[in-house]
């Protein structure tokens, strides 16, 4: 198979993988890890995480590969090998759920799933459950929260994909994944 890499030249031309991959090295450099500070500005962490191959990826998913309730990262080489790097940070908590719906698709595609937690309740966050994203791959169809310094979610609300709503309170603990389902 022949790749054509159009990074500005003219005409494009034709290589191997194995010179396609160099070329996109040498042109795009390694990956990069951008963190988002309580400022709005990110800061670039990858060496610091030791993500920082040198190799091109064409994807990074995220998904909890241990069930410890933090993401875990999937990288696709464009011409290496799958990366797969663990998340063995303590600092952080994170809860993950995921929706089991007899009631339409049963991985509750397009449905939102809210959270509150803190002081009464009074933080929350939305994710809705995708099917899609990023280029050929996509997370697993489960929503993730990063939690910080809190340990239990009060109460958990799901708007279903065909509009009904659920509203869930207890004591849902960081470092866990639920199952919410509908029948
Ligand atoms: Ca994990
Ligand atoms: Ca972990």
């Amino acid at each position: 198979m022949a790749y054509i890499c159009n990074l500005g030249h003219e005409p494009a031309p034709i290589y191997t993988k194995e010179q396609a991959g160099e070329v996109l090295r040498q042109t795009l450099g390694r990956n990069v890890f951008y963190k988002l500070n309580d400022d709005d500005t990110y800061d670039e962490i990858a060496e610091d995480l030791d993500v920082d191959i040198s190799g091109w990826s064409w994807t990074a998913r995220f998904a909890d590969l241990d069930n410890d309730a933090d993401l875990d990262i999937i990288a696709v080489s464009f011409d290496g090998p799958i990366w797969i790097y663990t998340n063995n940070t303590q600092k952080h908590r994170g809860i993950i759920f995921e929706l089991d719906d007899h009631k339409a698709n049963r991985a509750g595609i397009g449905s939102r799933i809210i959270i509150h937690y803190g002081d009464d309740g009074s933080s929350h966050q939305i994710r809705e459950i995708k099917a899609s994203d990023g280029f050929l791959s996509y997370d697993a169809p489960r929503a993730h929260f990063g939690l910080g310094e809190h340990s239990v979610v009060s109460r958990v609300e799901v708007i279903w994909s065909t509009g009904e709503k659920s509203l869930l309170t207890g004591r849902f603990r960081a470092g866990h994944r639920y199952k919410i389902e509908r029948t």
